[in-house]
């Protein structure tokens, strides 16, 4: 299987099953020098962690990340930094009803159709473990965006179902278990996902992000262009079905008087762009936002097919999440974070360190 590598200059490649012994990925391109905290990796890592409220699948993994290679004395030596990841809770005879079967709304089909076999394991290679991987290399590109740039990458959950959170959001809050962007209105989520679950059913989500601190300048015109790279990132997340940067789908409806961000006093306005502009990257805030499907794995039946083209009635037991989308909000921000990261080498590789125009807005 190919197509397990992200970005261009700052490389990340995943490897691993939901089921197998070990997860992990090799980081290439990141410059040398730069001091790593494995702390800051693990705590990245338990944003994302199952078990952590009763929302969240119960598969209880230790997350327990081992810098394998690229690190030495606490500093990145410049080669490639492998991580890994042991899986120590998984639980495979939940799947072994389902392994010829086809769940609908899942990759079972369209992975079989691929290639011909799958493992069905808590759905082997195309199960949201991997995404484990980007969160432990997104902590190292928040750290380094941090650190050279003050950029600051934030994602909360703006909507679960028909609940929309994200009107509240001041911008500081976003530690609670859930990522709401207020805790206002924790106790009416939780309600709600306290009867989703009893109901065995599931729901979609919406995550939004901003990174704010980018400079002006990032991104590539016309096949790179910044947003394009950010989009892809996003929808190569489990479950997301779409993407939406500054006003996304909402410029339909708007007139050009309204949506273009005007420039008084030195500063823009308004922020309808999303922070990019022909691809590239203005220096205002970069605004997201995903959706997330409700996920498939769910013990009400539904009919299906098994792999031999009998009709079958599918029932998936086991550990999941209920709103997938809760916990994307940390691989939101990763892979925000490693799309900046990989642009800001990119640039820097063109167009070197210092501005090359002295214009500048706010
Ligand atoms: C997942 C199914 C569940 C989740 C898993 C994602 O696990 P299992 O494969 O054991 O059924 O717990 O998430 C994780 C293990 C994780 O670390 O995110 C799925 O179908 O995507």
């Amino acid at each position: 299987m190919s197509h397990n590598r992200f970005g261009k200059l700052l490389t990340v490649t995943t490897f691993g099953e939901s089921h197998g012994s070990e997860i992990g990925c090799v980081i290439d391109g990141f410059p040398p020098g730069f001091p790593v905290d494995r702390e800051a990796i693990m705590a990245e890592l338990h944003r994302r962690a199952t078990g952590r409220s009763r929302h969240t699948s119960q598969r209880r993994e230790a997350d327990e990340v081992r810098i394998v290679s690229g690190v030495f004395e606490g500093k990145t030596t410049g080669t490639p930094i492998a991580l890994l990841i042991e899986n120590t809770d998984a639980r495979s005879r939940d799947y072994a009803k389902i392994k010829d079967q086809v769940r609908p709304g899942h990759a079972d089909y369209t992975y079989w159709k691929k290639y011909g076999l799958r493992d069905y394991r808590g759905g082997g290679r195309s199960s949201a473990r991997e995404t484990t991987m980007r969160v432990a290399a997104g902590a190292l590109a928040k750290a380094w965006l941090a650190a050279n740039f003050d950029i600051c990458i934030t994602g909360w959950l703006a909507q679960v179902g028909e609940l929309v959170f994200d009107q509240e959001f001041s911008g500081e809050v976003n530690n609670n278990a859930l990522f709401l962007p207020s805790e206002d209105r924790l106790a009416e989520l939780e309600r709600y996902l306290d009867a989703l679950r009893k109901s065995g059913d599931s729901v979609g989500a919406r995550v939004n992000v901003r990174a704010s601190g980018v400079p002006a300048g990032w991104g590539e015109p016309v096949y790179g262009k910044l947003d394009a790279e950010i989009a892809a990132a996003m929808m190569s997340i489990n479950a997301t079905k779409g993407v939406e940067i500054g006003a996304g789908f909402a410029s339909v409806a708007q007139k050009g008087t309204q949506h273009r961000d005007v420039i008084e006093n030195g500063a823009f306005q308004s922020n309808h762009a999303g922070g990019i502009l022909g691809g590239i990257s203005s220096g205002q805030d970069i605004t997201a936002s995903v959706a997330f499907k409700p996920t498939s794995s769910l013990r009400l039946p539904a009919p299906s097919v098994d792999q031999f083209g009998n009709a079958v009635e599918v029932v998936t037991t086991g550990r999941h999440d209920p709103c997938v989308g809760i916990r994307a909000v940390p691989i939101v921000e990763a892979m925000l974070a490693l799309t900046l990261m990989d642009h800001a080498l990119r640039h820097r590789g063109q167009c070197g360190e210092q501005p090359l125009h002295p214009l500048h807005i706010d």
